[in-house]
């Protein structure tokens, strides 16, 4: 019996607790504690101040957030009296830690690092999202959070190589994962489409649209300002029609002589006996190394052609004897040797889209034995367990985009978007994205390695920035708290109310998204 009104108490509990949650917290903190009836109100008093230069952005950031929903300008203040105050506080463990506390007369935000401070920020901009009365704003509701991310992986990609996106574009795109706590942008620089980035030694190479230095410097001080780190990604071996159509020597032996039309043709790759091609990557990935500041560096690894290439390639072939294997794709050994090895010298930290022995289960080996220092991403419909147990048996870091829950390209329902370059994907309604647990449930011991989630928005059909978000949103947001929210903090009635107050929001600041009509029955 007692047993029996615990868990009552238990089940009454959880359930008040969501149904008062603060109607608008995405990702959901990992301890919040309501203070019933309790709102700070903002007003002629209300005035921020922060404990030194490296919080003024999280200051002008709340205090842009207020005008914006209350159309107050409030003070702000270094080191002097305010009674919204921000502050670093070393006693917090980890790097996104922060605790906020809001009370009638007090708001107190305490980060371990200037990141958790702005973390914090974004909860607070969420408090001041009301359900029930959308244009009228109370003030901060009364709370107590204390809080850090699951995972220290958080990242959505853009692939702006199938269709440009300018500058302002992406930078509008990272305000609104700024929003939701993500912490990477990848960018996914180069594909048989088109070469988006210009490079000094190799001017000749950049599609008419690309990005100059000066543009990537822009973005990428863009979005450091939001603790986003931007992870470059140079497609190797395949996905370089747009490459070989300026280096078609580069390619292989028995392609020479085929015409490349950018934009249509694919399937090729860069030979992997030519020298040459190890001297211009060398080259490439200390120019575009030296312009990230991120540790990491994307080179892709992803769908190679090797049979319409390497395995028809006269030299690739003399290569693969020569070594000793029987496999034209063990040339990826050889390959990857190479290009990390570049990748090393400049101080970066690789990463590469997880291939398995076959593109469908049941594969059950990676493709080749990739170098020890890679950094995986999983994405193939159906392999990511195998993708966990391979990485995970060699302790490499693992990045989750099941193309089951993570693959914001598919279309959100049947038969809406894309209307072409639809391959038959499989449909990825929102409700299937909140479902992912980037732990696939396994056992903590087997999921150490995991590092944390991405979003990819492949581009094919990807054709404005106006599509981008519409793919992205609303599953962006259930991606955001399955990268952040423990998995006892996450529910999935929660998060449709708290979805829409953020949904009314990015309508409001001009993003456009998919209505999530199944989600109502009716
Ligand atoms: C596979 S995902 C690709 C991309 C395509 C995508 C379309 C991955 C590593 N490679 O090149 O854009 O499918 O969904």
């Amino acid at each position: 019996m007692k047993k029996i009104s615990f868990l009552l108490i238990l089940i009454l509990n959880v359930t008040l607790s969501y149904a008062q949650s603060p109607a608008a917290l995405i990702p959901y903190p990992n301890n919040v504690v309501i203070k019933e009836d309790v709102i700070y109100p903002i007003d002629e008093v209300t005035a921020i101040s922060y404990s030194g230069p490296d919080l003024l952005n999280s200051a002008k950031d709340l205090q842009q957030i207020i005008r914006h929903k209350t159309g107050i300008t409030v003070p702000i203040k270094e080191n002097g009296k305010g009674n919204i105050s921000m502050s670093v506080d070393k006693n917090l463990n980890t790097d996104e830690h922060y605790v906020l506390e809001v009370g009638e007369n007090q708001i107190t935000l305490k980060g371990a690092t200037p990141e958790a401070v702005f973390r914090g920020v974004t909860t607070l901009g969420q408090l001041l999202l009301s359900d029930n009365n959308l244009n009228k704003i109370e003030g901060f509701k009364g709370v107590t959070i204390d809080d850090e991310p699951r995972f220290s992986y958080r990242a959505l990609m853009l692939d702006p190589a199938r269709h440009f996106l300018t500058v302002d574009e992406i930078k509008f795109f990272i305000d609104q994962m700024a929003k939701y706590k993500f912490n990477v942008l990848q960018l996914h620089l180069t594909d048989d489409q088109g070469w988006r980035i210009k490079l000094d030694n190799y001017p000749q190479l950049s599609s008419e649209q690309a990005y100059s230095k000066e543009d990537i410097q822009d973005l990428i001080n863009y979005a450091a300002d939001k603790y986003i780190e931007i992870v470059p990604e140079i497609d190797i071996p395949g996905h370089t029609s747009a490459f070989l159509a300026v280096y078609p020597e580069l390619g292989c032996k028995n392609k020479q002589g085929e015409e490349i039309i950018v934009g249509k043709t694919d399937n090729r790759m860069l030979c992997a006996s030519n020298e040459e091609v190890y001297d211009i990557f060398g080259n490439i990935i200390a120019e575009v190394t030296s312009m990230f500041p991120s540790s990491y560096i994307h080179l892709g690894g992803d769908e190679a052609a090797i049979k319409y290439n390497w395995a028809q390639c006269e030299s690739c072939l003399a290569l693969m004897n020569e070594l000793g294997y029987t496999d034209p794709s063990r040339l990826m050994i050889p390959f990857f040797d190479k290009m990390l090895g570049f990748v090393r010298e400049n101080g970066k930290k690789p990463i590469l889209w997880c291939e398995l022995n076959n593109i469908y289960p049941p594969a059950d080996d990676f493709l080749f034995p990739y170098p020890e220092d890679v950094t995986f991403v999983t994405w193939r419909n159906g392999l990511t367990p195998t993708c966990i147990e391979l990485t995970g048996k060699r302790n490499s870091p693992l990045i989750m985009a099941p193309g089951e829950y993570a693959y914001l390209d598919y279309p959100q329902f049947k038969g809406d978007l894309p209307e072409y370059n639809n391959w038959g994907m499989p449909v990825s309604p929102l409700s299937r994205t909140y479902q992912l647990d980037p732990g696939y449930g396994l056992p903590q011991e087997e999921q150490q390695h995991i590092m944390g989630v991405m979003g990819t928005l492949w581009g094919e059909a990807i054709n404005d920035i106006n599509r981008a978000t519409y793919m992205a949103f609303p599953r962006a947001l259930a991606l955001s708290e399955a990268g952040w929210t423990q998995m006892d903090n996450r529910d999935w009635e929660s998060f449709k109310q708290r979805m829409y107050p953020n949904l009314y929001e990015l309508m409001k600041d001009g993003v456009s998204f998919r209505v999530p009509f199944e989600i109502v029955e009716r």
